[in-house]
């Protein structure tokens, strides 16, 4: 194998941060499937339920009353954008899913407007994944996936659910929007698993 220096690889940079075929970017691009639901915090609830049909909801303001964390991360979306250490204020699902009996190892995760996104539960855990309410200091905007999204930054970011409504937990996989579109069923950034087959 050739040993090829950096600098000299073309055009991409070669930022140790950035996974392959990543460009960097400061702003924050909004891509969406379709229109920007508008979900007011009066009527907003975060449903969880098992395999076994047990349910648990969330009103905002139980929400809000969970232990949250200030985090920084690096977002990668499939379209090749990664924007690095972006600032999040989000509750671990950990808070959701600690207590719960289940063996599930699969999570269906929908939101408002009809979206869904599938990921194994073992990524929601770990402190890898948390539902954010506030990005860079400010309340979440309804572009962005306010009033609150699934932020799961390890995986490309159509991962991360926006206006996040619910969590059905599986014992068979159950592939979502764009996974069902050819978009891979894991989707890691840094063995870039764009598509099925990658
Ligand atoms: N509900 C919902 N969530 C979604 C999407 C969407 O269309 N609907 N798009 C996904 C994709 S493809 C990306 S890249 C990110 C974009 O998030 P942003 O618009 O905040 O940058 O949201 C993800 N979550
Ligand atoms: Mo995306």
């Amino acid at each position: 194998m050739a040993i090829v220096a950096r600098g000299f690889t073309g055009r991409g940079r070669s930022d140790p941060a950035l996974p392959p075929g990543q460009y960097l970017t400061q702003d924050f691009p909004v891509l969406s499937a379709g229109p920007t639901p508008r979900i007011d915090t009066s009527r907003w609830q975060f449903t969880l339920a098992t395999e076994t049909g047990e349910r648990q909801s969330w009103t905002w303001e139980q929400f809000l009353a969970l232990p949250s964390e200030d985090v920084t991360v690096d977002l990668h979306c499939v379209t090749k954008w990664s924007k690095l250490g972006s600032h999040w204020t989000g509750v671990p699902l950990e808070e959701f899913l600690g207590e719960l009996d289940t063996s599930a190892e699969y999570a269906s995760v929908s939101s408002y407007g009809g979206y869904t996104t599938n990921l194994p539960v073992e990524d929601l855990l770990g402190g890898q994944a948390w539902i954010a309410h506030r990005y860079d200091g400010e309340d979440l905007t309804p572009e962005h996936g306010g009033p609150a999204r699934l932020l799961v930054p390890h995986l490309y970011l159509w991962k991360s659910a926006k206006w996040i409504r619910g969590i059905q937990l599986l014992i068979e996989d159950e592939p979502g929007f764009w996974e069902t579109a050819g978009y891979h069923n894991y989707g890691d950034p840094w063995r870039e698993q764009r598509y099925w087959g990658d």
